[in-house]
């Protein structure tokens, strides 16, 4: 089907609140993973040059919580990926967490702007790997084989997010920019509603448990549990009643 007539496309920008009915914790809600560790501490690449093994086993002990408990994907992920199969448009999940939930429910599209859980990246030669294991400051790269220079493929604050060029083309093209279960408090990703509304005019919908503080930036806000709010949109979009 030739691009013109294709339904316009939708970036859909989901955060930890999208994971949270699979059992992940959020980061800043009251029982948030922000509220019991200082990310200071574990999420900056000054804390990563001042202390690997404290960062290098709180990402230990994230990754084996993820693997241990029985987290599947939710209502709400098996939702989008419906949307992108059954939607004639573009379906761009453009997602802040680490988790495989997206993919695991079928989405296909997803760029992971703040990086991956279970990946690996080298900062001596910047080689990325799918690795399982424990990182230390022992860790040998398989490439390069330089010690200490392994560290989980996730962007700690300060440095640049992931896929950036990606998916500031598909705002910059679509007509809806719809943001599920995050917080709106980091940048970039907090300020992609505002470049939705300026280069696409893109009409933009918040979902959430409640209010975020960007809320007033959004034309359309639609509140309650994510695995509700998601399944019910999509049912909406694909009935072509998408725009309200
Ligand atoms: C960068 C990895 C630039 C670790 C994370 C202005 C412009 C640019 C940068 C900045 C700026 N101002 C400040 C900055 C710096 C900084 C920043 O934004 N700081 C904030 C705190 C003010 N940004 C950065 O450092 C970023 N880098 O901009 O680089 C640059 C440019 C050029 C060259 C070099 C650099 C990097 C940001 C990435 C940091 N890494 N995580 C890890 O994951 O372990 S961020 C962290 O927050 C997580 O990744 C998470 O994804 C992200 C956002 O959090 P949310 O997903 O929103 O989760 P939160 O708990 O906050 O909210 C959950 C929501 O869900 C709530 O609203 C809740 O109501 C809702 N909810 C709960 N349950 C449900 C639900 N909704 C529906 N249903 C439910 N059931």
């Amino acid at each position: 089907m030739h691009q013109d007539f294709l339904p316009p496309g939708i970036v859909i920008l989901t955060g930890a609140g999208i994971s949270k009915e699979s059992g992940i914790d959020t980061f800043r809600d009251k029982d948030g993973l922000w509220t019991r560790v200082d990310l200071e501490e574990v999420a900056t690449i000054e804390a990563w040059h001042r202390d690997k093994k404290k960062v290098l086993d709180f990402y230990n002990h994230t990754r084996r919580g993820l693997r241990a408990a029985h987290i599947v994907p939710n209502a709400a992920h098996l939702a989008l990926a419906r949307l992108e199969r059954d939607y004639e448009g573009e379906v761009v999940v453009v997602t802040q967490n680490i988790d495989p939930l997206h993919e695991q429910a079928g989405s296909r599209t997803v760029l992971h702007m703040h990086g991956r859980d279970g990946e690996v990246r080298c900062m001596g030669c910047g080689h990325v790997f799918a690795s399982e294991a424990d990182l230390s400051p022992q860790s040998k790269c398989p490439n390069c084989q330089a010690v200490g220079e392994l560290r989980p493929n996730i962007v700690w604050f300060g440095e640049m997010p992931q896929h950036m060029d990606e998916i500031y083309a598909a705002i910059d093209r679509c007509v809806d920019l719809v943001q599920i279960g995050t917080s709106g408090e980091v940048y970039p990703a907090a300020g992609f509603v505002l470049q939705a509304r300026r280069r696409a005019r893109a009409h933009t919908v918040e979902l959430n448990l409640e209010p975020t503080g960007n809320q007033p930036l959004f034309h359309e806000h639609i509140y309650g549990p994510a695995t509700q709010t998601v399944p019910a949109y999509v049912e909406r979009v694909l009935a072509g009643r998408w725009k309200s």
